[in-house]
């Protein structure tokens, strides 16, 4: 089973905890590939009764119809939840808008008590990786926070500011001590939420393969040049397959690894690990 929770993650908890009753509204950043196994339950538990937005992002790498059966999912369940590609310039803008219509009461408010604008305060959560300083640097306009295709890029807090009189906070990724069941902590893996040296590359590798192929068959043959009959193998047999096709002869972990690397840049379709029809069974393990 993997985990991995180092004490860099448990101290930015800690400060999440310090620092929450500063914000007015938490952005609750969830992967759109696996919006319900990027759910971290430590932000419930932390940011409760503060006004919560759920972000699902990476929007553009995910199965877009999925996308909605989730966002509908979590109003259904009393969140306000959006999706979003960060890569867009329009994203910035957007998430200032929905941000300003959630808090109208609160900025009403403060307009009556004779303050001519309103800072809102924002803190910005979720696992390593999912997108929190790119999504800040959208709102801010400019790099103000530094960002990287791996985990753990951001180390410590940092707040940003935006000319449309939003803070921000930004936080380093987090996890929490002890993953559900192994299909979280794979999903969590495969998507980037995992420091890649923490993992088996074969065993997250193989739990990719037999998601492509069921889901994104098309996409897997043509990417690795394979052949229908192939897709009779068994999933081991498959990723040797496709180690010697890669040219890797018989370097399985390294085929794997690039096998998840390039789901992760959209080489093998969109695609949404979580599936909205087995939360009822999630739910009962
Ligand atoms: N395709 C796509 N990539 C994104 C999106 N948002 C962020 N990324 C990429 O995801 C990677 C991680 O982004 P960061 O903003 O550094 O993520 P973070 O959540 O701040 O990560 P940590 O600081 O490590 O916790 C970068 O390579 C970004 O370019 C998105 O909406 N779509
Ligand atoms: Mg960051």
């Amino acid at each position: 089973m993997i985990q991995w929770f180092p004490g860099h993650m448990a101290k930015a908890i800690r400060q999440f905890e310090e620092n929450i009753h500063l914000v007015d509204i938490v952005f609750e950043l969830v992967d759109a590939r696996c919006p319900f196994s990027s759910i971290n339950p430590e932000v419930a538990r932390i940011s409760q009764g503060k006004p919560r937005l759920m972000i699902l992002t990476k929007a553009d790498l995910a199965n877009p119809n999925i996308t909605n059966q989730w966002l509908s999912y979590f109003k259904n369940q009393g969140y306000a939840a959006i999706a979003i590609d960060s890569k867009k310039n329009t994203t910035g803008k957007y998430i200032t808008k929905v941000v300003k219509d959630l808090l109208a009461d609160k900025i009403d408010d403060a307009k009556e008590r004779g303050f001519d604008k309103k800072v809102i305060r924002a803190i910005c959560v979720g696992v390593p990786n999912v997108g929190k300083s790119t999504l800040l640097n959208q709102i801010v306009k400019r790099r103000a926070a530094q960002v990287g295709n791996r985990a753990g890029v951001t180390k410590g807090q940092q707040w940003l500011k935006s000319s449309d009189e939003l803070e921000l906070l930004d936080t380093p990724g987090i996890l929490w001590p002890k993953f559900q069941n192994d299909d979280i902590a794979n999903k969590l893996a495969m998507t980037g939420a995992i420091k890649d040296s923490i993992y088996h590359s074969d065993d997250v590798g193989l739990f990719a393969l037999h998601f492509f192929r069921n889901t994104n068959p098309k996409e897997l043959i043509d990417r690795y040049h394979l052949s229908e009959d192939d897709m009779e193998l068994s999933d081991v047999d498959l990723l040797l397959k496709i180690t010697k096709k890669v040219g890797m002869q018989d370097d399985y972990e390294r085929a794997s690894m690039r096998i998840i690397l390039d789901s992760r840049k959209g080489k093998i379709g969109r695609f949404t690990l979580d599936d909205v029809n087995d939360l009822s069974t999630e739910e009962e393990e």
